[in-house]
């Protein structure tokens, strides 16, 4: 029920959703004394919590540092330096590191998004509101947009007047469906195959990323930290996750991801299971008005290539250096440029991933087209040094803003 005078905040930006894109700007923007309200639909014990991504590039790691918002993490993620295929019964590493002069930080999203709460909403006392209700954008195309939502607890309707809105609150957000039809294109690409997604509870059975070609489906092993492994089945697009038992599973993966001279995988039990279908998709431009999307309310990534977290990321730097320069300088050149600049990097992923998914997923799609240059693209990566090397590069996000 509307309140006939809802309770009124003024403030600079609004920031929509209490990811570590939302998290990010945020602490940015208050950390140089701009102000802000964060206002999260879920508490945050359950941001806390919910497990998504590991994998982070190292250029983001080192921005957050920059910042002091990566503490912990440079204190408690482990880095990894390679990667591995398998496939006719072989193990293929790749040293990532050595071929590209960086490493992918493990740190397990709730991690992150807990230190980025704590640095925004505890030490330093910023405005974040959790568990609101019928979050609505206004006027977001006019001088003085606001965003109203419903208190979760007395229902009572509230008003926050801004400048900017910065929407963050991910693929199911409210945000981007502020935007009038026909103001943003959204270019979809649908992989064509889905992922049983599986948080083990057991130690990692490898170093680095493996992944596992055959010809049943892609198998894929991923540490999340001594105790957890994040494991990846392709399964047919429109499966249910509980047609695969633990029994199923752990066969699966013994299969898919056999190889000689290969640890073999200690099983344990199975936290999550989900079936996640391999879809992208990209808004242009990622603004209007006053409204800025950031993260994965403006594109979402398939996580074949673990890009996700790590675009978001570089939305926020480049959201709140542009929101920083028309604050201090009155220079509005970052605003104007901002989405050309996140899509720059936002397609070389999405290049990058689509790729990698033909190298995953050809072996197993029953075209010998598909298999046959998604074979041929393995053994250049695997016997060009400067295929692997520009690989690499990718694979860790450097250069990527061409
Ligand atoms: P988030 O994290 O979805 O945060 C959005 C926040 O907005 C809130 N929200 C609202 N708040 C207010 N009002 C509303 N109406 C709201 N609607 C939603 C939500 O509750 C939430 O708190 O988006 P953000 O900040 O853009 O971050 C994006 C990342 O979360 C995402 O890209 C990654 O998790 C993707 N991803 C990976 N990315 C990587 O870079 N490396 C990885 O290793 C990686 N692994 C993954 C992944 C995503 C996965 N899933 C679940 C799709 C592994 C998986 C399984």
């Amino acid at each position: 029920m509307s309140s006939p005078s809802p309770a009124l905040t003024r403030t600079s930006v609004v920031i929509v959703g209490a990811g570590p894109a939302g998290l990010t700007v945020a602490n940015l923007l208050r950390g140089a004394g701009v102000g802000c309200v964060v206002l999260e639909a879920e508490s945050r014990e359950f941001i806390e919590r919910r497990p998504r991504a590991g994998f982070m590039e190292e250029w983001a790691v080192r921005a957050l540092a920059r910042h002091g918002l990566a503490d912990r993490l440079l204190e408690r993620a482990e880095t990894q330096a390679e990667f591995e295929f398998r496939f006719g019964g072989e193990r293929h590493v790749l040293r990532t590191a050595e071929l590209s002069g960086s490493r992918h930080f493990v740190y397990p999203q709730p991690l992150l998004v807990t230190d980025l709460v704590a640095a925004y909403a505890d030490a330093s006392g910023g405005d974040v509101r959790f568990g609101v209700r019928d979050v609505r954008l206004h006027e977001v195309d006019g001088d003085r947009p606001a965003v109203t939502y419903a208190d979760p607890v007395t229902g009572v309707r509230h008003l926050v007047e801004c400048d900017f809105v910065a929407g963050c609150d991910g693929a199911r957000g409210v945000s981007r469906a502020a935007i009038p039809d026909g103001r943003t294109v959204l270019t979809r690409y649908d992989h064509g195959v889905s992922w049983l997604a599986l948080l083990a509870e057991a130690p990692p059975s490898a170093d680095g990323v493996v992944f596992g070609i055959h010809e049943s489906g892609l198998g894929a092993h991923m540490a999340r930290s001594p105790e957890i492994t994040r494991y990846y089945l392709q399964v047919a697009p429109g499966e249910q996750a509980g047609n695969w038992s633990h029994a199923r599973v752990w066969d699966a993966l013994h299969t898919r991801l056999a190889a000689a001279g290969a640890r073999p995988l200690t099983e344990g039990p199975l936290a999550e299971k989900v079936v996640l279908d391999m879809h992208n998709y990209v808004v242009e431009p990622m603004a209007y008005g006053r409204l800025y999307l950031a993260g994965d309310s403006a594109h979402l990534v398939a996580p074949i290539a673990a890009k996700g977290l790590n675009l978001a990321i570089n939305d926020a730097l480049l959201l709140a250096d542009a929101l920083l320069a028309h604050y201090k300088k009155g220079d509005d050149r970052g605003l104007a440029g901002y989405s050309a600049a996140c899509l720059r990097r936002v397609w070389q992923y999405l290049e990058f991933s689509q790729w990698l998914s033909e190298v995953l997923h050809g072996a197993s799609s029953g075209d010998r087209f598909r298999a046959g240059t998604a074979a041929a693209r393995l053994r250049r990566l695997l016997g060009s040094q400067s295929a692997a090397k520009a690989f690499a590069g990718l694979y860790i996000g450097e250069e990527a803003d061409m």
